[in-house]
Order: C-alpha cells, then structure tokens, then sequence
C-alpha cells in the first residue's frame, strides 16, 4: 500500500504519538496488494478456527448476514448495503482513531469509522491501534443486532452529553465502552461468551478472557464499570459480563446521567484488578502475570 496516511504526530502526555486527521475516506479498495488481502484471510481464518463456543452467537449471526469472508478483504461499500437495511448503520473509512468528540459525533449518527488500512505481517499477533481488521471483524458483525446497533448509537448521544460534563465524565464515558464494547462478555446458558472487539479480534485474548484463572470476571454494574480504570497494553485485569443485550443497552437510556456524574464527581477510580464487596463475582482471579502497574 504506498498511499500516504495523512497523519501528524503530536507530542502527549503518552509520548509523540500518531494523532490522525479525522477525514473521512474512501476505502482504496482496489489499492489493496495480495499481501494484504493474505493478512486479512490469515487473520480471519485464525480467529474462525477458535471462535466456535467462544464468541456470542450473535456475533456469528452478523458476519455471516454480512458475508464477510476471509477470501479478500470486504468492500465496505457493498457490507453498507446490507447494514444499512438492517439497522440504519454506515460504515465510513477514516485514518485511524478519531477524537472522542468526533467518534461520538459519528455513533450518535449511526455511522461507524472503519480504519482503512490493515496491519503489516509483522504486526500480526499484535497491533497497538485499531486497524482494519479489528474495526470490521471486530465490531461490525454487532452493528447488525438491533438492539446493540441501538446501544452504540445511545452511547454516542451520551459521549456527546459527557463531553459537556468535562473531562472526567468523559474518561468514566470511556471506561463504559472500554469494558462493553471492546472487551465485554455475556452470560449464556451455555456459559460465558464474548462480545468485545477488542478480545473477538484477538487470538491469545479469546482464549485468555474465558478460561484464564489469573482476571476477574464480575457481573456488569453501570457505575462500578464508570469507575474502574483499565489497561491499554495487556490483557485485562477484570472482565465485566453482561447477563444480556438488553440488560447494556437499558443502563444507557434508562439513567439521568447527570446526576451519575455529579455523585461520582471526585469518586476514587477502582484499580483494574480489584474486586469489590457487592460485586457480582464469577472469578475471582488468581492475577497470575499482572504487570504492577499501567492501569489507566
Ligand atoms: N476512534 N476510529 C476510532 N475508533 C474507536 O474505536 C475509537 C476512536 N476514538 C475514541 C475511542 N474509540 C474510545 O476512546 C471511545 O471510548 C470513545
Ligand atoms: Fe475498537
């Protein structure tokens, strides 16, 4: 791919770090070498052959209403055609990660920023930033549930909202999707499941959130979650498990969060690793391989 990525670096309290433009894209689908199209089925293959009993059955039910498939990497114009007509969702391809205000902005608009480029062969067993493949393998195939399709464009009115709170609803904000969206789990009869992107896109992750003994796994609780810091750069200390779609997407509409915001105005944040009196929990993890510190 020898298209240049619009991107500047900025200096950050995390460092010099790669800050992209927020224009919206075309995907250059014909652009894509056979390497990359290689990544994108060696990827997909991988993630087929361990997902089975692992990943929610919704999460299946989306990719394959999608027909996604790891022969080359879809064409977000013709997965548009089937999303749109099913939950009112657009795929749109943009740079990379987007400012909150600007992520928001397009979720409360049912439209979902997709990466446009994909990883490196190097990069495959792990990449620091979304790329192409854990944006439409990862979170896609959910946008085609009704009900998380509704949540998600629900979180981004609220993200909207918390922005005009300050900074630190806007990081509670951020924990919500952190331990939902990205690296959520659901309860099912048949045991847990998971429905995080980040983990579903994850090889050593998806097997690691289910059946490690070193995380916790606690029931989801609105604020506990608003005050638990997370880790970027690890596997999670503390996975949050949903006992439905429903059950997520009610915590988001049901509440005045204004007064959420003012109770925990000044509240301590919770280590990623601890568990509390009232938790629900399922594991009570052994922490086996923590890092000491980095939670956020
Ligand atoms: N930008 N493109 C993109 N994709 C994301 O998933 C994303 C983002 N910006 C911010 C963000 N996620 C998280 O901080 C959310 O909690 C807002
Ligand atoms: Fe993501």
């Amino acid at each position: 791919m020898d298209q240049p990525r619009r991107v500047e670096h900025q200096m950050t309290d995390k460092g010099y770090v790669p800050v992209y433009t927020t224009a919206v894209v075309d995907q250059p689908w014909a652009s894509y070498s056979a390497e990359e199209h290689r990544t994108w089925a060696t990827l997909f293959e991988r993630q087929m052959a361990l997902l089975p009993g692992r990943a929610c059955d919704e999460f299946f039910a989306g990719l394959s209403e999608l027909g996604m498939s790891p022969h080359s990497i879809p064409k977000f114009s013709e997965l548009n055609e089937i999303l749109r007509a099913k939950t009112g969702w657009t795929l749109i391809a943009v740079e990379g990660l987007l400012p909150e205000l600007d992520f928001f902005t397009h979720l409360a608009n049912r439209r979902f920023p997709v990466t446009w480029w994909i990883r490196k062969p190097e990069q495959i067993d792990y990449i620091s930033e979304p790329d192409l493949f854990h944006d439409l393998f990862g979170h896609v195939p959910l946008l085609m549930l009704p009900i998380f399709a509704d949540y998600m464009q629900a979180y981004g009115e609220g993200g909207l909202k918390a922005a005009r709170y300050g900074n630190e609803p806007l990081t509670e904000l951020t924990r919500l999707y952190w331990y939902t969206v990205e690296f959520g789990l659901l309860n099912t009869a048949q045991g847990l499941r998971i429905y995080g992107s980040g983990i579903v896109s994850s090889k050593s992750e998806s097997l690691y959130s289910l059946e490690s003994t070193a995380p916790n796994r606690i029931g989801f609780d609105l604020k506990r979650v608003m005050r638990t810091r997370y880790r970027i750069d690890t596997f999670q200390k503390t996975y949050f498990v949903i006992d439905s779609f429903e059950q997520l997407f009610r915590a988001t509409v049901d509440p005045d969060f204004g007064p959420i915001y003012y109770e925990l105005k000044g509240a301590e944040a919770f280590p990623a690793g601890d568990v509390l009196d009232g938790d629900r929990v399922f594991q009570s993890g052994s922490g086996e391989g923590w890092p000491v510190d980095g939670d956020v």
